[in-house]
């Protein structure tokens, strides 16, 4: 035991000295990535990425659909009663109506078979159905619909039809894996087109599973028109060729069709892990080719958010659409009004935003100190009579800090110092905790620093159920690696040294960049997954002794503040060979939640 104890304190101790060995630990053995940039045509694709064979339902990639929430990284079923109430009545294939769009789709997701049918209450003469002919075989053709409240079947218009839809058909159908495309040998009648002057174009976002949830309208118009038709996807009518790539669902599609932000695949897979984007699409950067009309459309689609930034005066092709939208008559809506209502109501978590939204006066190692409201997620640990620490806090009564800063048997020693910007005058915002308990990662490795994290509960006041530090506002907890990239511009803080070991009285700051490829800094001490690298290129900003457990900061493209790592460790302080390691936070989103509650932290797919 007591030798244990030593070792501990040992470890405590090089910690915070920062002397460094060589590890004995041996490097983890993972894919080597194919360097693509080597290769003379440029590959759009982010061939590391592929290997973890994101989907539609990959939260860490997409927002889940309103009826789902994100649990270890994929978007699960909600239960009925998750969904808010609001909404109008619809009736599902089986005859049985549901107060949402939302109920519904949850009933769906957790037993699939129960499609939509149509908005409203359930009618016993309507039915909607598709159905192809003059294909082929079964799986081809030209599709014919017929909707809930229209006597007869009819065409699809060749203009609005697309792989989209063309997917959501042959699911609707029982083709699994969508289309393999909307154009095939199809032998019409030489009388048809006849009354092909009427036909209906339908629009869909691609995740539906029936096109009863897409929007039909009809154009006046005297034109002949062409008209949608489909090839399902089956084995047989598959021919994949070296060229061709493979979907996540299995089907093949054409390497020209990967990441231009049409949904071929059926299952998104051929748009997630995007380097660059072609056709009428934008690159978000979280990796994700969307198409370009979802830019400035009122919902946000990248998980980054850039799509709806700057949108200003730019809802011109929107005016467009106004003027056509007279001589078009509107058959069923879609759901689409109700997907983005039930969003709408989904509870939202504030966290990242400041109050004051003052400019910072222009003016760690390197650092700017900082005034009063600039960090107010940062806290200082206090341990005996100093400041051991830093930590961030992430709401409720949490504290998030670096696993070599705490330890759970001194947790009746620790005061957590809030709104506490310095020592000269700190009287007025101050408040100071005590600590419930800590917790620290189970694979925190010392030696390593693997898994430097670990959460402080703060104690509650005697009469209260919550913990009220009002100075105080939560940083957000990022959910996702793809949140921020390479060169992102972050900001860290803290008490601590100054390059030449200078004590500091008061709180500091510097911008940072984020490095990737730290390897060739910390060759077989950086693990990529679990660390992040960040610093100047001369150094000249860097956490140092005593900024351990802070904050390494960074803004989405909506100026909300995540908390993307702890300061952990690194090779003295300032020096540029050797940038400051933070703990990757969104590698332990699943951690933290586990801990300290999934609503607490989860701002989206709750
Ligand atoms: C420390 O001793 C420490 N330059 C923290 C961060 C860095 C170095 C040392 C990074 O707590």
């Amino acid at each position: 035991m007591k030798l244990i104890h030593v070792l501990l304190l040992l470890s405590f101790h090089l910690n915070l000295c920062m002397v460094t060995r060589k590890s004995k630990v041996t490097k983890k053995l993972e894919p080597e990535p194919i360097a693509l940039s080597d290769s003379p045509q440029e590959d759009p694709l982010d061939s590391k990425c592929l290997l973890k064979k994101y989907t539609h339902l990959s939260c860490t990639k997409v927002f889940c659909q309103p009826w789902q929430r994100c649990i270890d990284g994929i978007c699960a079923c909600k239960l009925p009663y998750q969904c808010p109430k609001n909404g109008t009545t619809v009736c599902s294939a089986n005859g049985k109506s549901y107060p949402t769009y939302c109920h519904q789709k949850s009933f769906e997701c957790l037993r699939p078979g129960a499609k939509f049918l149509n908005q409203g209450t359930c009618t016993p003469e309507g039915k909607f159905s598709v159905s192809l002919s003059y294909g082929n075989t079964d799986s081809e053709g030209i599709v014919e619909v017929k909707l809930v409240d229209l006597d007869e079947k009819m065409f699809v218009c060749k203009s609005s039809w697309s792989i989209t839809e063309a997917n959501v058909a042959c699911v609707d159908l029982g083709f699994q894996q969508g289309a393999l495309g909307t154009q095939g040998r199809f032998h019409l009648p030489s009388d048809l087109h006849i009354n092909t002057t009427e036909c209906l174009h339908v629009q869909c976002r691609g995740l539906e599973n029936t096109l009863a949830e897409c929007t039909f309208t009809k154009k006046r118009t005297k034109n002949y028109q062409g008209l949608g038709g489909v090839v399902c996807y089956t084995q047989n009518t598959a021919s994949p060729t070296s060229q061709s790539f493979q979907c996540v669902n299995g089907k093949y599609i054409a390497q020209e069709k990967v990441c231009d932000g049409v949904n071929d695949c059926g299952d998104q897979s051929d748009e997630l892990c995007c380097k660059e984007c072609r056709g009428k699409s934008v690159l978000c950067k979280s990796g994700v080719c969307i198409p370009s009309q979802y830019k400035c459309n009122g919902e946000v689609d990248c998980i980054t958010g850039e799509d709806e930034v700057g949108c200003e005066g730019s809802r011109l092709p929107e005016t467009q659409e106004e003027k056509e939208i007279e001589e078009i008559e509107l058959l069923t809506p879609g759901m689409d009004v109700e997907r983005k209502l039930t969003k709408s109501l989904l509870p939202k978590m504030s966290c990242g935003v400041k109050r004051n939204t003052h400019i910072r006066r222009k003016r760690v190692v390197g650092g700017k100190p900082a005034q009063a409201g600039d960090f107010p997620w940062q806290v200082a640990i206090k341990d005996d009579e100093k400041i051991s620490c830093g930590g961030i806090y992430i709401g409720g009564c949490w504290i998030l800090t670096a696993a070599h800063c705490v330890r759970p048997n001194r947790a009746h020693i620790y005061r957590i110092w809030t709104g506490f910007l310095n020592w000269i005058r700190y009287d007025e915002d101050l408040m100071v905790e005590r600590v419930e308990k800590v917790i620290v990662h189970e694979n925190y490795n010392g030696t390593t620093y693997q898994n430097d994290i670990a959460l402080i509960e703060m104690k509650k006041k005697p009469t209260r159920k919550e913990c009220d530090i009002s100075n105080s506002i939560p940083a957000c907890v990022p959910w996702s690696p793809y949140l921020f990239q390479p060169n992102q511009r972050c900001i860290i803080s803290g008490w601590g040294r100054e390059k030449d070991n200078q004590k500091v009285f008061s709180l500091r700051w510097g911008e940072v960049k984020l490095i990737g490829n730290c390897s060739k800094f910390y060759s077989n001490r950086y693990y990529e997954d679990e660390m992040q690298c960040a610093g100047t290129e001369d150094g000249s900003i860097d956490a140092c002794k005593g900024d351990s457990g802070g904050p390494l900061v960074c803004m989405d493209a909506n100026n909300v503040t995540y908390v993307w790592g702890i300061v952990s460790w690194g090779e003295n302080c300032g020096k540029p060979e050797f940038p400051g390691v933070y703990t990757k936070v969104a590698n332990y989103f699943d951690w933290i939640s586990y801990h300290v509650g999934r609503s607490l932290i989860s701002q989206y797919n709750v």
